[in-house]
């Protein structure tokens, strides 16, 4: 059975990238393929047969290296989690949320990427957290194009998503990186100050200086309904050398006495901020488990 990869999936439908063929294969699922959710992603390899009337139906799913759960991309090197310093202002809650999210995913790198610097560059200060937890930090704007070259240099020969919240400029700045992508864009709202949702699906795309990019649609929340709480502090990476050194084997460093993690905050070895984030984490996982 030939095989081939998902390059966008809209509607119901599949679209196959098929060797030395310009237009893609449009296909559905298999049936059995249908009844769970996430069988087949963007991204993912899949085995396929063509129907008569020139479309195709997809019968397996090959094996992942990787997934990334929202937005659903398999297969993926990295991913770039994309804010804006300004319009729309920076959530730094929903930035350490889809942290938390890429870490669970077991993305093998994590790079947070702030765009529009050209209208505000003292957010230094603000991200030093983040720097601090091992993270790499790539300010750019897509409009002057500060730190372009950097960005490019990181997407080459690599699969890299694009996520992050509406209007923060993720398909601007792969038009920056690359002029022949041209893929839409759309102004943020002057009333509610949020991005429009303008781009619809996600979507590979090669990368005329080698790699591969994926343009995903903005999201405004980072469910974390599959992150159990007991490891939620190894998504936390500066927090990894601490945790063995808690006197409680279960300690969930919050309200436990001799617990590494919080001596790690008041010695200046983890980011007070990080911390708080991980508390706000832990509560709404807790009131979580109070609903079901
Ligand atoms: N000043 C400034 N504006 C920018 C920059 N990058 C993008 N914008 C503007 O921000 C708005 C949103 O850009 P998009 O590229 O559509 O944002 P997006 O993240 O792809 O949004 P969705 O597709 O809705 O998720 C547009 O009006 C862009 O012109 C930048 O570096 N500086
Ligand atoms: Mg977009
Ligand atoms: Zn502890």
């Amino acid at each position: 059975m030939p095989k081939a990869q998902v390059i966008k999936m809209y509607n119901g439908f599949y679209y196959l990238q098929i060797p030395e063929k310009q237009e893609l294969l449009s296909c559905r699922l298999r049936g059995r393929l249908k009844r769970h959710k996430g069988a087949v992603v963007t991204g993912d390899y899949v085995e396929y047969e063509l129907l008569e009337d020139g479309t195709g139906i997809i019968e397996k799913c090959l094996p992942r290296k990787s997934m990334l759960l929202r937005p659903a991309v398999a297969n993926i090197d990295q991913v770039l989690i994309t804010f804006a310093a300004v319009q729309p202002d920076l959530n730094e809650l929903l930035l350490n949320r889809f942290l938390v999210l890429a870490e669970w995913s077991g993305i093998p790198e994590i790079i947070i990427c702030i765009n529009k610097c050209d209208l505000n560059q003292g957010q230094e200060e603000l991200l030093q957290a983040y720097a601090k937890a091992g993270y790499r930090l790539l300010p750019v704007s897509a409009k002057d194009g500060t730190g372009l070259a950097e960005l490019k240099a990181q997407l080459a020969g690599r699969v890299t998503v694009f996520a992050g919240p509406s209007g923060v400029g993720k398909s601007s700045l792969l038009n920056a990186v690359d002029g022949s992508l041209q893929l839409a864009t759309g102004k943020i709202s002057e009333k509610i100050k949020r991005g429009k949702h303008t781009t619809r699906a996600a979507c590979l795309l090669p990368l005329a200086g080698g790699g591969t990019v994926v343009d995903t649609p903005g999201f405004s929340a980072a469910e974390l309904e599959n992150v159990d709480k007991g490891q939620l502090a190894y998504y936390f990476p500066e927090f990894r050398p601490h945790i063995s050194q808690c006197y409680y084997n279960t300690c969930t460093h919050s309200h436990e006495p001799d617990c590494a993690v919080k001596a790690a905050v008041e010695n200046g070895t983890v980011h007070p901020k990080r911390y708080e984030a991980y508390l706000n984490i832990l509560q709404t996982i807790n009131d979580r488990k109070k609903v079901y």
